[in-house]
């Protein structure tokens, strides 16, 4: 598999790296279209076309902080190899695959870090208990993040009346930013902690920009209001960790594969200036 950007090598060597990508081609649970289990490698192929300066920021983000990554991963070892990474003072960035993988590095990370929060990007609450008889369905990532931190929840416009009345009852309400009103990136950061992790289903986009997901939802949020957040959040809060996952790309439509690269590309630039 290839490596994230077309770097040369000094600065994709693991010791020098800040980032660590780590591929995670998993796919059991997807309920409706599939193929996230290519997400990884259409991300790490677009990657390579992405420009390496960062137009807004005007750095070469790559030589500030160098990115490693490593071969794919299995859904059971994904936890311990975010421990390992964690010790090394690196910031993982965790490509999905489905959701269902992001509690596991969740998890890796709230043990070094105990005051965590989660800042979740996502056309779905994903606050079922279970769902088609499974609690590690992608339809419950978010309800098993909450049972190991607080979590921020934004771009959400899909839920059943099930996942409402739970998110009432125990106060997640106000930590929902839906889709279809003004999100405030202060309010945002107000409610995380300090260490923060961010947790991106890409189904937060508006399926126009990208259509390459198993489970699109209309009236979703476009480029420069999400990256205007994580920007903002990045620049006040310490960021430990990254999962982009759900990309189940298209043949013939590379855009969205683009997109999500330079995304990525884009968190690291954000976490390192
Ligand atoms: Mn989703």
């Amino acid at each position: 598999m290839l490596s994230f950007l077309e770097l040369e090598s000094q600065y994709y060597d693991y010791n020098q790296s800040k980032f660590v990508v780590v591929p995670v081609p998993y796919e059991k649970t997807t309920t409706y279209g599939k193929g996230t289990k290519h997400g990884p490698a259409a991300i790490l192929d677009a990657s390579q076309r992405v420009e390496n300066f960062d137009e807004e920021l005007k750095v070469e983000t790559y030589k500030k902080a160098g990115i490693h990554t490593l071969k794919s991963s299995s859904i059971k070892s994904l936890q311990l190899i975010v421990s390992g990474l964690l010790n090394d003072n690196k910031i993982p960035i965790i490509l999905g695959g489905e959701h269902s993988i992001s509690p596991f590095a969740v998890k890796a990370c709230a043990e070094k870090y105990t005051d965590l929060s989660v800042l979740s990007f996502d056309a779905h609450a994903d606050l079922r208990d279970e769902y088609e008889g499974r609690k590690d369905n992608h339809a419950c990532a978010l309800r098993r993040i909450l049972e190991i931190s607080p979590a921020v929840q934004v771009g959400v416009r899909s839920l059943s009346q099930g996942e409402y009345l739970f998110a009432k009852k125990i106060g997640q309400l106000e930590k929902i930013h839906w889709a279809n009103k003004e999100i405030e990136a202060e309010k945002i950061n107000r409610q995380l902690s300090n260490n923060v992790f961010i947790d991106i289903d890409v189904d937060v986009f508006d399926p126009s920009i990208i259509p390459s997901t198993g489970t699109p939802e209309p009236g979703g949020m476009l480029w420069y209001k999400i990256v205007d957040i994580l920007a903002q959040v990045c620049k006040t809060k310490n960021v430990v960790g990254v999962s982009v996952t759900e990309l189940a790309p298209i043949k013939g439509i590379h855009a969205p594969d683009f997109t999500i690269a330079k995304l990525i590309y884009k968190i690291m630039g954000y976490i390192s200036s």
